[in-house]
């Protein structure tokens, strides 16, 4: 609704001005009203395309692809996890933040324990066959992320429970999710 009125406004105002310019006329209640008919349906599709569409998912697709092939390149997802029973430190923060660059669209907890990213599916059914894909790979990988689903959303958090934090095996996951999803 805030969307359809801020479009609403801003669609008036920029028809306003470009028929004060395209024609130099005074702008009379007639043009108004011509106007505002006008910008309605415009809003009515902007506010529908908004609800429908996550543009934030998309950019942040766009902008991860490019963030990966700006990186040295990421080999997680050539690796297999290698079983955690303890007796490994967990990573440090800067290894951390050096994985994640590498791997792109997740991000770490402010303790550093885990990592987490959302997806979002067309649907709920969509969103149960990528969860079931996701426990397809943890089963084959031995490792096993918590997965949160919200209707059409699904939340990833990956750490090594052995070591209350986090090692390689859970960037080895994400990026096997990430090349799958
Ligand atoms: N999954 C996760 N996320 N963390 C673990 O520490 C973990 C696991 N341990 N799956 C695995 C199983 C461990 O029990 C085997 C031996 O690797």
């Amino acid at each position: 609704m805030e969307f359809f009125i801020f479009g609403l406004v801003v669609g008036i105002v920029e028809d306003l001005i470009a028929v004060k310019v395209a024609t130099g006329e005074p702008i009379t209640w007639r043009i108004f009203g011509i106007v505002f008919l006008v910008a309605i349906p415009f809003a009515f599709i902007g506010e529908i395309l908004v609800d429908r569409i996550d543009f934030v998912e998309i950019w942040r697709r766009v902008f991860d692809r490019r963030d990966k092939s700006k990186s040295a390149g990421s080999n997680f997802s050539t690796k297999k996890c290698v079983p955690c029973e303890g007796g490994i430190p967990p990573l440090s923060k800067i290894t951390v933040d050096n994985y994640l660059k590498e791997i792109g669209g997740w991000s770490v907890d402010p303790d550093c324990k885990l990592i987490f990213r959302d997806y979002r599916l067309r649907d709920f059914k969509e969103a149960m066959i990528f969860a079931g894909k996701v426990a397809e790979i943890a089963n084959t990988e031995d490792h096993h992320p918590d997965i949160y689903i919200s209707y059409d959303k699904v939340k990833i958090t990956l750490s090594t429970h052995a070591i209350g934090g986090l090692s390689e095996n859970d960037f080895i996951m994400a990026s096997k999710i990430d090349d799958m999803a």
